[in-house]
């Protein structure tokens, strides 16, 4: 089984490479505010998650620099998951508001959604659709 899972993943993780999207290009100045409005949120994952990759892959196409923890290698993270998110799954946003704490988001259609409608150009992709 363990075998299986690992043939899955590293076939995940390779065909992710291969068709790796291309990063959308911002002047200095604006990457430099998106990557402040994103500085506080983090994205627990683990590398080869299908639904971790799926929001992985929408970070790279918007070039969003979220802090990853993984948290089958990081023994605090895992204790920040479990007793912030509530359950040890992935893939789990925490999006850090320093007056109100943290807010923790699963579901990676979910985490997409939210990721999507803090960026203007992918509203104006989906407004062009
Ligand atoms: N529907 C969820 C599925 C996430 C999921 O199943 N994640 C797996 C890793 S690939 C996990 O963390 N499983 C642990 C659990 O369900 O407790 C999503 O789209 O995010």
């Amino acid at each position: 089984m363990a075998g299986i899972r690992w043939i899955l993943g590293s076939l995940i993780l390779f065909l992710n490479w291969v068709f790796s999207p291309k990063s959308i290009v911002r002047n200095s100045v604006l990457q430099k505010e998106i990557d402040q409005q994103f500085s506080g949120f983090t994205l627990f994952h683990y590398p080869a998650c299908p639904f971790c990759v799926k929001v992985r892959r929408v970070m790279k196409k918007y070039n969003l620099s979220l802090k990853l923890v993984d948290p089958r290698n990081c023994e605090t993270g895992m204790q920040d998951l479990i007793k912030g998110g509530g359950k040890l799954k992935v893939p789990c946003l925490r999006i850090q508001n320093n007056n109100e704490g943290a807010i923790w988001m699963y579901e990676s259609s979910s985490i997409i959604s939210f990721l999507k409608s803090q960026i203007p150009e992918a509203q104006e992709i989906n407004d062009a659709k």
